[in-house]
C-alpha cells in the first residue's frame, strides 16, 4: 500500500449552500430570491420540490456544526443568502439575517472549524431580478454593497471568502434550461457573464480597501472537456465549450481579457466591457475555488446551439456514470489542476466541491454503506495528490456535500451527502463515507 500524505495545514472540509440546506425561506425578515420564485412556479422542479424547508439548517445549525466537529472536519464552506441580509436587494439591512451568519461563524470558531463563505450561490434577490437581475449593470453595485456589509460583520472571523459560485451556471439561467431565473435570451447571457465578472472585481476591491484579515477568491466549475476526435471541427467545438465554461471567467480575472476566439464567434452578443472594467475584474485574488465533478467528450454538432457543439459524458474504464449521468474520470481533476498551474500562474487552489450522487440504500436504521461514494472520493483525492506532487498549490478539499440536500431542478432525489438526511424527521445519519472521511482527515492521507 502506498500512503498518499497531504501537506501539513491542508484544509479538509465539507460544503453546502444556503438555498439547498437552510429552509426558513420567509422567516425572520428574509426576502424572496429568484430560487424561491422559481421553485414556487409550477413544473420547474422535479416532483414539485422546493427549498422552503430543505434540511431546516436555519434552525438546526448548532447541531449541524456539532456533527461536523464530531466527524473531524476542519473547514465548512457555506453560502450566505443575500435575501436574509437585503430582503429587497438594497436599502435597509435585516439584522436578524446578519445574526444568523454571525452565530454560525461563532459556532464554527468554537468548534475549531475554518469558515469559508460564498456570497453568491445563485440566490439573487427577486427584487433585483425585477430590475433585470444580472443583465442590469446596477446589480454589480448592489453586490458590492452587500459584500461590504458581510465583510464588516464577519470579516474578523471568516478565513476564506468567495464572491460567486459557478458564474457559468448563473449565465446559463439566461440561456434556457433548468436554472433560475429560467430565461432564454442569448443576447443578454454574455452581458450577464460580464456583470458577474465585474461584480466579482468590485467586491474584491471593497475587500482590499477594508484590509480584512481573510483571503478572497471565486469558485468556478471547471469540468474536463476533451475532443471526441482530433478532427479540426471537434477540436474547435471543444475550444468553444472551454471558452464558454472556463475562459469566460478565468481569462478576465487572471489575464485581463476575454477569450479572443469566443469574442469573434459571439460577435454582437459578446461581452462589451466599458473603460476600466477589465482593470476592476482583474484585481488580484488570493485563491481560486475549483468545483470538479466529471469529464465530457465534445464533438462538432451543427444543431448544437450557439456553440455548435455537443457533449457526452466520458467515464474512465471501470467506472460507470453517476446517478446524475456524469462521467467519472478522476484523471480529469489532475488535468484541470495542471492547466491552472501551467496557464494561470499556479494560483493557490482549494477544491471547493467534489462528490457524487449515488442511489443510497439505507438499512432499517437509516445507515447507508455508500462504497461507491467512497471509491469516487478516494480516487479524486489520489488525483489531487498527483497534482500536488507536480507542483500544484492545492491548499484544501471540500466534499460536496456535508449532507443530502435540495439538488436544484432535480429536487431531493439525488443525494450528495456524506451524511444522510431523513427528510421526514430531519434526522442526520452519517453514512459510511463520513466515517471513512473522518479517518482520511485524522491520517491526513489516503491509501492506494
Ligand atoms: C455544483 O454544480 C453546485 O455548485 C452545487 O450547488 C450542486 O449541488 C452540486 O454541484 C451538485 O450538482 O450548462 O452552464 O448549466 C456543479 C455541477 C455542472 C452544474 C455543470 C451545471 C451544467 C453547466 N454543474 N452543469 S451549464
Amino acid at each position: 500500500m502506498i500512503v498518499k500524505a497531504f501537506p501539513q495545514d491542508f484544509v479538509w472540509g465539507v460544503s453546502t449552500s444556503a438555498y439547498q440546506v437552510e429552509g426558513a425561506w420567509n422567516e425572520d425578515g428574509k426576502g424572496e430570491s429568484i430560487w424561491d420564485r422559481f421553485c414556487h412556479t409550477p413544473y420547474r422542479i422535479a416532483n414539485g420540490d422546493t427549498g422552503d424547508i430543505a434540511c431546516d439548517h436555519y434552525h438546526r445549525m448548532p447541531e449541524d456544526v456539532a456533527l461536523m466537529k464530531e466527524l473531524g472536519v476542519k473547514g465548512y464552506r457555506f453560502s450566505i443568502a443575500w435575501t436574509r441580509i437585503f430582503p429587497d436587494g438594497k436599502g435597509k439591512v435585516n439584522p436578524k439575517g446578519l445574526d444568523f451568519y454571525d452565530r454560525l461563524v461563532d459556532e464554527l470558531g468554537k468548534a475549531g472549524i475554518l469558515a469559508n463563505a460564498t456570497l453568491n450561490h445563485w440566490d439573487l434577490p427577486q427584487a433585483l431580478q425585477d430590475l433585470g437581475g444580472w443583465a442590469n449593470r446596477d446589480t454589480t453595485d448592489r453586490f458590492a454593497e452587500y459584500a461590504r456589509v458581510m465583510f464588516d460583520r464577519l470579516g474578523d472571523r471568516v478565513a476564506l471568502w468567495a464572491t460567486h459560485n459557478e458564474p457559468v451556471v448563473v449565465t446559463s439561467g439566461y440561456l434556457g434550461g433548468s436554472m433560475a431565473p429560467g430565461l432564454a435570451d442569448a443576447s443578454v447571457a454574455y452581458r450577464v457573464a460580464h456583470h458577474l465578472n465585474l461584480a466579482h472585481g468590485k467586491a474584491v476591491q471593497v475587500f482590499r480597501q477594508g484590509g480584512y484579515p481573510g483571503k478572497i477568491g471565486i469558485v468556478l466549475d471547471l469540468q474536463n472537456y476533451i475532443p471526441e476526435s482530433d478532427s479540426e471541427a471537434d477540436v474547435l467545438a471543444t475550444q468553444r465549450m472551454l471558452d464558454h465554461s472556463h475562459h469566460l471567467f478565468l481569462d478576465p480575472i487572471f489575464k485581463r481579457q476575454y477569450p479572443q476566439g469566443l469574442m469573434e464567434w459571439l460577435g454582437t452578443i459578446a461581452p462589451q466591457p466599458q473603460e476600466g472594467d477589465m482593470e476592476i475584474i482583474s484585481t488580484p485574488i488570493d485563491f481560486l475555488g475549483l468545483n470538479y465533478y466529471f469529464t465530457l467528450k465534445v464533438r462538432y454538432e451543427p444543431w448544437g446551439g450557439l456553440l455548435k457543439a455537443a457533449a457526452r459524458p466520458f467515464s474512465a474504464p471501470m467506472w460507470s456514470q453517476t446517478e446524475m449521468g456524469w462521467g467519472v474520470h478522476p484523471e480529469g481533476l489532475t488535468a484541470i489542476l495542471l492547466k491552472l498551474r501551467n496557464h494561470y500562474g499556479n494560483p493557490d487552489i482549494y477544491i471547493t466541491e467534489n462528490g457524487t450522487a449515488a442511489p443510497d440504500q439505507p438499512d432499517e436504521h437509516g445507515f447507508v454503506q455508500d462504497r461507491e461514494r467512497i471509491a469516487y472520493l478516494r480516487r479524486h483525492l489520489i488525483a489531487a495528490h498527483d497534482a500536488i506532487q507536480q507542483g500544484v498549490n492545492l491548499r484544501g478539499y471540500f466534499v460536496w456535500s456535508f449532507m443530502d440536500n435540495f439538488e436544484w431542478a432535480l429536487g431531493y432525489r439525488p443525494r450528495f451527502g456524506i451524511v444522510r438526511v431523513d427528510y421526514a424527521t430531519q434526522k442526520r445519519i452519517p453514512k459510511l463515507s463520513a466515517y471513512w472521511y473522518r479517518e482520511v482527515i485524522r491520517q491526513n492521507a489516503v491509501w492506494e
